[in-house]
This record gives C-alpha cells, sequence and structure tokens, in this order.
C-alpha cells in the first residue's frame, strides 16, 4: 500500500517537475551500440531505382531525394554522387555511396539545418559531384575469435560469431569455456556487424582466430559459416576462414577416403593435397563466393610446412591450389619467430624466412605481415618485408585491438600510427588490408567509446590509405558525439585534439626513445622492464629488447649487432645505422649506448627519458580535463564510461613512469 501510494506521488509531482526542469536541457541517453551510425529516422526520402539496401537505407535516413542508377562499365565497388543521383556497378557500389551520402548528411544530425532540405556538409554540400572508388580491393578485418567463444586480444567482451559453454572447471580462477556449436547464431547482431562494416567499405572478415583449431573445418562449423556467408552477402562482405594447418590429420573432409583423416599434413603428399581440395569442395558447395583462408603456419607453436622440412612456399601453394578453382586466396602470415631461425634477432627473422621464397608463390597467395617486424608494438619501425618482398603480392595487418596500447582502457587514436606506416611503405606496394579487430559482445562494440574510431578509421583508410588521420577523426568525432547544439563545435575540436595526440602521449608513458616490449608478461598491458623467464623463449622477455646493464642500454641492431638495419631500402639502411642520424624515435631500438650519451635535446638517457615520461603523464592528464569539460555536451552514460577510463589511462600512466624510471633509474646511479 505504502509503496504504490509513494509511487502516484512521485508520478504526479516528482516526475513533472523533473520532466520540465532536466529535459530540456539534458541530451538522449545513448549507450554507444549504434557506433557512427546514430541517424535518426526521417522517413521522407522518396528513392528510385532497383530496390535493394541502399534504397532501404536511404528511404529511412536521407533527407533528400535519391535516384539509384546502375552502370555496369563502373569499375566494382566504386560510385558517383552527383545532384542527388547515386551511380555504381552494382548494388553494393550503391549502398557504399548511400552511406557516403548518409556520412555528409550525419555531421550535422539534422535535415533542418539546410534549408533546401538536403544534406550539409563541410566541403560544400551533398549536392557536389563525387566520385569515389576503392584503393584496396581487400579490405579485411581478422577476428581472432575461439570457437569457444572467447577472443585472443579481446577486450570487449566474448565472440559475436561463437558461443561455447562454461565447461564447469577452472583455469586460475577462470571458468574454462569450451565450443558449444549447437547454440544458434545472433543473426540480428551480425546484420549490425555487418552494416557497420558496409559503411566504411569493410568487404571481407575472417571469422576465427589465426591460432586456428581445426575442428574449424569441420561440417558443423562449415554450416554456420554458411549462414554468416548469407548474412553477410547483401552487404558486400565476404567471409573466409584461418585454417590450422594440420587440419587434415583430425577433421574428415566430405567425399575423401571415406571421413578418415590423413596421417600427415606434409604438403607435397597426395592424400593431403586431396584432402585439402576436397575440403575446398565442402566449404565452396555451400558458399559459392567464399574467399579463402588465412594461415599462420609455424608460428608460436603452430603447425606448419616446416614440421615436414617444406617451405612456406610449399604450403601456401598447395592451399592455393585448392581453392584456386573457385577464385579463392590464401592469406599467409609473415609473422613468424623462433622455427626456422631461432636465436636470431627477432625482427630479422620474417625477411630471413621469406626473401628467398620471393617469386615462388602462387598468383592467389598473399603474404600478409604486420605493420612493424616486432608485434604491434606502440612504436615501431615499418617491417623491412615490405622493401624484401618484390615479386609477391602483399597485404598489410594492422591491429585494431590494442593489445598493446592500453586495450579498450585507454584512449588511443591509432590512426596517426597507421598513417606514419604508410609514409614509409607505400600503399601501392600492396594489395590490400587486414585488421585485426577489437568487436565483441559489449553493448558499445569495442569497450571502450573511443576505441570504435580505431574500427572506422581502418575501414576508412583501407578505403583511402591517403585519408588524413585528421580527417577521418574529425568525421567520426562528428558522427559519433556530434549533435545539433551550439557551442558544440569547440568541444570537438579539443576531442580532435586529444585524439591526434593520444598515440604519440602513449608512446611517451610507456615506451619513448625507442624502448619496446617492455611489457608485463602475456598480457602485454602494464609495465614489466625487469621481466625475465627462464622457461619462456628468451625474445619474450622484456630484458631481451633493452638490454640494461650498468654501463648501457638498447638493442644495437646497427652492422656492429644484429644488422637489422641492412635489411632496410636505401635511404633507411644507412639513416637507422648511424646513431647521428636515426631518429630518436628510434633510438634503443637500433641502438646500443651507454647511459651517458646525450640526446640531442642535451639530455642523457635517462633524463630524457624522465622528460619523455613526465610529458606522457601530463598529456593524459589533459585529456581528462577536456572531457570533464565537455561533460556538458556529451550524454551521461557514455560521458562517464569513458571519463572513468581516463581516470584510469591517467593512473596507468603514472605507473608506467614510475616501473620504469625506477627500474632503469636502478642502473644508473
Ligand atoms: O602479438 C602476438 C599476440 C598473440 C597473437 C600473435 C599473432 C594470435 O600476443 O596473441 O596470436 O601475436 O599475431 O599471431
Amino acid at each position: 500500500m505504502r509503496i504504490k501510494s509513494l509511487y502516484q506521488n512521485w508520478v504526479k509531482w516528482v516526475l513533472p517537475f523533473y520532466l520540465f526542469t532536466f529535459l530540456p536541457f539534458s541530451v538522449s541517453a545513448e549507450d554507444g551500440h549504434q557506433l557512427w551510425l546514430r541517424y535518426q529516422p526521417v522517413n521522407k526520402a522518396k528513392v528510385t531505382g532497383p530496390e535493394c539496401i541502399a534504397a532501404q537505407e536511404l528511404r529511412t535516413y536521407s533527407c533528400q531525394d535519391v535516384v539509384l542508377t546502375l552502370d555496369a562499365a563502373m569499375e566494382q565497388d566504386a560510385y558517383r554522387i552527383s545532384d542527388g543521383v547515386i551511380t555504381a556497378k552494382d548494388e553494393i557500389g550503391l549502398l557504399y555511396g548511400a552511406y557516403e551520402l548518409l556520412r555528409r548528411q550525419g555531421r550535422s544530425l539534422d535535415c533542418a539545418r539546410d534549408d533546401k532540405g538536403g544534406a550539409r556538409d563541410d566541403k560544400g554540400g551533398a549536392r557536389d559531384d563525387i566520385f569515389s572508388k576503392p584503393f584496396y580491393k581487400l579490405r579485411i578485418l581478422n577476428h581472432w575469435d575461439n570457437l569457444n567463444g572467447t577472443i585472443e586480444r579481446g577486450y570487449a567482451g566474448l565472440s559475436i560469431f561463437w558461443k561455447g559453454k562454461d565447461s564447469g572447471k577452472s583455469f586460475h580462477g577462470h571458468p574454462v569455456f569450451v565450443e558449444d556449436p549447437d547454440q544458434p547464431i545472433n543473426a540480428e547482431l551480425i546484420k549490425e556487424y555487418a552494416r557497420a562494416n558496409a559503411s566504411i567499405g569493410i568487404n571481407g572478415t575472417v571469422l576465427n582466430n589465426v591460432n586456428a583449431s581445426p575442428k574449424m573445418l569441420s561440417a558443423v562449423y562449415i554450416n554456420k559459416v554458411k549462414q554468416y556467408a548469407d548474412i553477410l552477402r547483401p552487404y558486400g562482405i565476404k567471409v573466409y576462414l584461418s585454417v590450422n594447418f594440420a587440419s587434415p590429420m583430425s577433421i574428415p573432409a566430405k567425399g575423401f577416403n571415406g571421413g578418415k583423416p590423413v596421417k600427415t599434413a606434409d604438403p607435397l603428399n597426395a592424400q593431403v593435397k586431396a584432402w585439402w581440395k576436397a575440403k575446398a569442395k565442402e566449404i565452396y558447395a555451400v558458399i559459392p563466393d567464399f574467399g579463402g583462408f588465412l594461415v599462420k603456419a609455424n608460428s608460436e607453436g603452430q603447425p606448419g610446412p616446416f614440421d615436414y622440412k617444406r617451405t612456406h612456399a610449399d604450403g601456401a601453394n598447395m592451399l592455393a591450389d585448392a581453392v584456386k578453382p573457385y577464385g579463392g586466396i590464401i592469406m599467409w602470415r609473415s609473422f613468424v619467430y623462433g622455427a626456422a631461425h631461432a636465436g636470431e634477432d627477432r625482427v630479422k627473422q620474417a625477411v630471413s624466412e621469406f626473401a628467398s621464397l620471393d617469386g615462388k608463390f602462387r598468383d592467389n597467395v598473399i603474404l600478409q605481415s604486420k605493420n612493424g617486424p616486432l608485434d604491434f608494438q606502440p612504436r615501431e619501425p615499418y617491417a623491412p618485408i615490405f622493401d624484401n618482398i618484390k615479386q609477391t603480392k602483399q597485404m598489410a595487418e594492422l591491429q585494431i585491438t590494442q593489445e598493446y596500447l592500453g586495450q579498450s582502457r585507454h584512449l588511443v587514436y591509432l590512426a596517426p600510427m597507421w598513417q606514419e606506416f604508410f609514409g614509409f611503405v607505400a600503399p601501392e606496394k600492396l594489395v590490400g588490408i587486414a585488421g585485426v579487430a577489437n568487436i565483441g559482445l559489449d553493448t558499445n562494440w569495442c569497450g571502450h567509446h573511443f576505441s570504435q574510431a580505431n574500427w572506422y578509421a581502418f575501414g576508412r583508410l583501407a578505403w583511402d590509405p591517403r585519408m588524413r588521420s585528421e580527417d577521418i577523426a574529425n568525421e567520426w568525432l562528428g558522427l559519433t558525439f556530434g549533435d545539433k547544439e551550439a557551442g558544440r563545435q569547440g568541444v570537438l575540436e579539443q576531442l580532435l585534439s586529444v585524439m591526434q595526440r593520444s598515440r604519440e602521449a602513449c608512446v611517451d608513458y610507456m615506451m619513448p626513445i625507442g624502448l619496446h616490449h617492455i611489457f608485463a608478461f602475456d598480457e602485454h598491458y602494464g609495465p614489466e622492464p625487469d621481466g625475465y623467464n627462464a622457461h619462456v623463449p628468451y625474445e619474450w622477455c622484456p630484458v631481451y629488447y633493452h638490454q640494461a646493464n650498468k654501463d648501457s642500454i638498447g638493442f644495437d641492431r646497427t652492422h656492429t649487432g644484429s644488422n637489422a638495419t641492412a635489411q632496410y631500402r636505401e635511404p633507411y639502411c644507412t639513416l637507422y645505422d648511424n646513431i647521428n642520424t636515426c631518429p630518436e624515435r628510434y633510438l634503443l631500438w637500433f641502438h646500443r649506448v651507454p647511459w651517458s650519451y646525450r640526446l640531442k635535446s642535451g639530455r642523457t638517457v635517462l633524463e630524457e627519458m624522465d622528460y619523455r615520461y613526465t610529458r606522457g603523464v601530463s598529456e593524459v592528464e589533459d585529456f581528462v580535463r577536456i572531457w570533464n569539460e565537455a561533460k556538458p555536451y556529451i550524454d551521461q552514460q557514455r560521458w562517464n564510461e569513458v571519463q572513468a577510463r581516463l581516470e584510469h589511462q591517467l593512473e596507468n600512466a603514472k605507473e608506467w613512469k614510475k616501473v620504469c624510471l625506477d627500474y632503469f633509474g636502478s642502473f644508473n646511479k
């Protein structure tokens, strides 16, 4: 009784008061699930032309009438927008054009702002003549998702593709999940995922971890992949799978040897070849436009051709032959170390292993290499494999998930780093781009609202690697936080500055002047510069990378040391080899210096570290300040969530500074 009357009073008196007082000034609640696609239905545009997803999207969200037309002479995926007419070769091109139109309109999020009822745009309005075509044909996300639903290096919850169940066992206090292929797929969520990707031009997705389970290729999972392919296809997205090179040894292939596996995975063995051909046939029978395979072989314990004294080319070509009749491709990763060239400086091993194989790969094999020669560090020099491979097709692999850049807890915008990479490796050298996804089941998809910007930026750069990181950030901010309110523009400019500075800040507070891989073991989040463990490979230990002792610090990779500099093309080879010309941002990556060494600033190594770590921390302090000032302009939930993470980032930055200066300072009394 009492509860009821309290409720009635609340509805009668308190609620109207709140509504009256606060609603006009509040910003609507948002949880980030809509990503950069926060369009509100307008339902007033007349859209004519072929009936397709582009037409549906425009009919719902466009402020202006649109005519869709097909022109068979146009290039695949290209579109033209001119005076309210979108032209493309097929419905996918129309879809890309539609999203471009909406992107331009969405920057203002308000039809009424344009007096003619059309899209408002900083560059002069949607009625401009726009022609756009993707730079790369292959714009692919790589999901490191395991069949039991966990994600390797995933920081936004469990997998959107694979669901596991609790095994009842635990490991280090965490429940152990096992595969559960009986669980239905979440078609609605996958459709949202498809739409988000199509809106930024992504046209391929690898659905499982490169540390691949052979079970991925079993019939029950192929059936699931087919279901995904059917949802993604209308959005122009092909599916690909990571494969375990030893799959023939444990999984049956339809029509092969009565369902019996093979006793070997040797790529030159006739049975193995036949198994892969049968498997390809089985897949393509249900997914005729299946993209192909991604392979991590002889790396970090994965099986590969080297187990049979065969080369990477033998392995890749055997798979390439299996998918060739169907137009499939093989993306073969060059991220290898500790196998054929164990003991060699880790950053040299990819070139050592692949350079002599250049030209020996089939034309449907693409060598996929990380942007740096080590492993997605906050800063690395570019990977010299891009200089050494000349006759084989190459793709770059970028990491969207921030394994080494604060994961989904730090605000770090990655596009400036990727842009830096393209400054060394001309986009023309590559046939495609892969990005290790940062997507999970979290409501906001990426864990951190600002991590969505990295997914967005990846797509935009895959479409046009010459886009400036700043322009991409601007677009994303406008779409993600933009609104009608006056005064917001100044805030967005401040946030743009935060994004643009964030990567450099991260380098400063984690590993300035060329320090690298000084992360806590395995989790790769916090600092552990003194990390050493006799039971793991030496190249997993932080001390391997800085080699600090009482006299000096740094890894000599010049001609007097490991000679990794010799793998670079000129002028970089000479530039990096000479300490006087080597950019100081790579100092301790390439050079070993006495503690008394003075940098161009006049500071000693330790003084410079102190200066940089301090600068990194104060940058994050400034990010916190800016975000606090942005509060009136950002909806509450997203503001709170970002604020909590920024506070955490600041604490972490201070910890990095303290741990690293204490440790390195201990050598340099
Ligand atoms: O960076 C390392 C990661 C591994 C990852 C590996 C790779 C998928 O720590 O988790 O494994 O790279 O790229 O293969």
